[in-house]
């Protein structure tokens, strides 16, 4: 619907949108390009994003299974749960926005255009009120497949599940309070920008958490490096990087130097692919045996992953630098001086894209040609893998299973619960 929706400004005369994804007030209102159905594509969007998030909502306070508590739910779930409060919570902001800005297209309404009396400044406060919690909507999620991988790879109980619980619906509810860090040049009282400054800071406090307790519950565990697990350790590492130097330009000072160069391409890409993107590969590979009942070559698999980790590297850590001395973004050439980062930059790319080809051929291949997986090739304790068959059947399970056990319990490297697919109880 959306594609289609988008792919109509093709026959519709003037083009695709050229506002690039912020719609930025007032070039967006002037431009005679397809923005209008670029807009209306977005909104669609939105609806879908409100609409699932409401279905997670209401089905993890109605659907859970009989015994099973918030407390006892696996940590992705949690993870899921958080992120649907801020589809529900956020995107409406920006669906307004949108229509407002429809509006103001077609009628000419002075709402954000100063020419006819509009504050495009309030665009961009409307924008990345959503946008801001828009990407803890995507890593929240990712970090839930961590919370996944990492104990069931330790063979160790999580540490800390309820401050991982409650870690991911704070930093929910913290990111609604810090969209203002995207506006520290554009025009903000030095009040307004401290307190956005602070409160920013204040979303390393959970994640710190989260990776804490993801070292402690690695910390005298049996770990086992398998593909999922190497993901997974490979995002502790790059996420750090994206996230600590999210703090240096949540800073004021540093960020008014360091605003729209490559240093913030730099950091948003460790954040999100080495991040989102990465935890999304690591639960690929988790979950592949599960869907498809086949197993990967396991090491092609682990060669894809050094091949990825370090095209990534390669490709986005030069732009620090870079950016750091004044490269900007969204300029098509560059000084001399700049010439070994972007080179750098290309090799990378070049690295990281054998990489996923040969991740994504591996895959392929393997849901044709690989070795039956068995229904729980990781020993992982949690439901999901407590199934007569793999792929699962029809339904999963036989009948409703009753929830009576925490999701990761581990005892000598052994999981604890054995699973009776007769009467989906566990057997003691
Ligand atoms: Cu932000």
């Amino acid at each position: 619907m959306v594609a289609l929706i988008a792919l109509s400004s093709l026959w519709t005369g003037n083009g695709f949108a050229d506002t690039g994804w912020t719609f930025y007030a007032p070039y967006s209102l002037n431009t005679d390009t397809n923005v209008i159905t670029t807009l209306v594509a977005a909104f669609v969007l939105g609806m879908a994003s409100i609409l699932t998030g409401l279905n997670f909502l209401v089905t993890i306070h109605r659907l859970r299974a009989p015994g099973m508590d918030f407390f006892k739910m696996p940590l992705f779930v949690w993870g899921i749960y958080a992120t649907a409060w801020i589809q529900l919570l956020a995107t409406p902001v920006v669906g307004i926005t949108l229509i407002l800005a429809i509006l103001e297209k077609y009628f000419g309404i002075g709402i954000f255009d100063p020419a006819k009396g509009g504050d495009p400044v309030l665009f961009e406060h409307l924008f990345w009120i959503y946008s801001h919690p828009a990407v803890y909507l995507m890593i929240l999620p990712a970090f839930g497949i961590m919370s996944e991988i990492i104990p069931v790879f330790s063979r160790r109980e999580i540490f800390g599940y309820r401050t991982i619980a409650l870690s991911s619906a704070s930093i929910a509810g913290i990111g609604y309070l810090v969209w203002g860090h995207h506006l520290f040049t554009s025009g903000m009282s030095d009040i307004a920008k401290t307190i956005f400054s602070f409160l920013t800071f204040f979303v390393a406090i959970p994640t710190g958490i989260k990776f804490y307790d993801w070292i402690a519950t690695m910390y005298k565990g049996k770990i086992i490096l398998k593909s999922p697990m190497l993901w997974a350790l490979g995002t502790i590492i790059t996420f750090a990087i994206g996230g600590l130097t999210g703090v240096t330009i949540a800073m004021v000072g540093s960020d008014i130097h360091l605003q729209d160069t490559y240093y913030s391409v730099a950091h948003f890409h460790y954040a999100i692919l080495g991040g989102v993107v990465f935890l999304f590969f690591a639960g690929l590979h988790y979950w592949f045996p599960l869907v498809t009942g086949k197993m990967y070559k396991e090491g092609v698999a682990k060669v894809a992953f050094y091949l990825n980790f370090i095209g990534m590297n390669l490709l986005w850590f030069p732009m620090f630098i870079a950016g750091y001395n004044g490269m900007p973004r969204r300029y098509f050439d560059y000084l001399p001086e700049f010439e070994i980062y972007h080179q750098i930059s290309g090799v990378g790319a070049a690295v990281i894209l054998s990489g996923l080809l040969l991740m994504f051929w591996n895959f392929l291949y393997s849901w044709k040609n690989g070795e039956p997986s068995g229904t729980n090739p990781w020993n992982a304790t949690t439901l999901e893998w407590h199934l007569p068959s793999s792929p699962p059947p029809l339904e999963n399970h036989t009948k409703v299973p009753y929830v009576d056990f925490n999701p990761y319990e581990y005892y000598h490297g052994e999981p604890v619960v054995k699973f009776d697919y007769e009467t989906m109880k566990r057997i003691d």
